[in-house]
């Protein structure tokens, strides 16, 4: 595939995102690229919602086909907050550290047992000719007491991945990138476009 554009300004997906499309893509570009990239509202109540309105956005922008990522850490004990939320947990513009802190206070009386978590990641694919398609990926872990590790971002440092003694912020790019919702979802993407050569 020649040109994809993605639809983030998020500096940790963007990183994320432009290796686990090494070789597939000749020529990546994302909205930080573009001083007037539309600022899509993130109304939608879903994941999926989200994901194929800031795609559908970009690629009406651009032109070209684009992806939009719209992801995020699902709590069991907290009814599946932040959820949608995750980037505005602690506000509208909230940092990492701002949502990291609610996110342990409102996990402070759940014992560790009942700390199961998920981290989710909805692709949408969308091009100027009206294809759109979506890809889901999901891996789940435990909302940790502090944080730990310093690689990643947003939630990764209070995730501990299931399997792993680790946190997600322990495992660093390589193995985030091996095991991550964000990882499974482009590995889906990434047998869809095979098909479509
Ligand atoms: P764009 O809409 O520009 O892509 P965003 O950060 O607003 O950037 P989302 O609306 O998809 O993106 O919100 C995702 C939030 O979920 C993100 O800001 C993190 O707080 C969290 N999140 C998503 N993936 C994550 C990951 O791999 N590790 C840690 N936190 C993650």
């Amino acid at each position: 595939m020649k040109n994809l554009i993605v639809a983030t300004r998020n500096k940790g997906k963007i990183l994320e995102i432009n290796a686990l499309l090494a070789g597939l893509v000749d020529q990546v570009s994302s909205a930080a690229d573009f001083a007037d990239f539309p600022e899509t509202v993130e109304d939608g109540a879903t994941f999926e919602e989200n994901a194929l309105k800031k795609a559908r956005e970009a690629s009406r922008f651009s032109g070209l086909p684009a992806l939009a990522d719209d992801s995020g850490l699902v709590v069991d004990a907290l009814e599946g907050r932040p959820g949608v939320f995750s980037a505005r947990y602690a506000g509208v513009g909230a940092s990492d550290t701002a949502n990291n802190e609610r996110l342990l206070r409102e996990c402070q009386s759940v014992p560790k047992e009942h700390r199961q978590a998920a981290f989710v990641c909805v692709l949408a694919f969308v091009t100027p000719d009206g294809v759109e398609q979506l890809f889901t990926g999901r891996v789940t872990g435990r909302i940790l007491f502090e944080a730990r590790g310093e690689a990643g971002f947003g939630y990764d440092p209070l995730f501990l991945v299931d399997g792993f003694e680790r946190s997600m912020a322990e495992l660093g790019l390589a193995e985030k990138n091996a095991v991550s919702h964000r990882a499974q979802a482009f590995n889906k993407f990434r047998e869809y476009i095979k098909t479509m050569k």
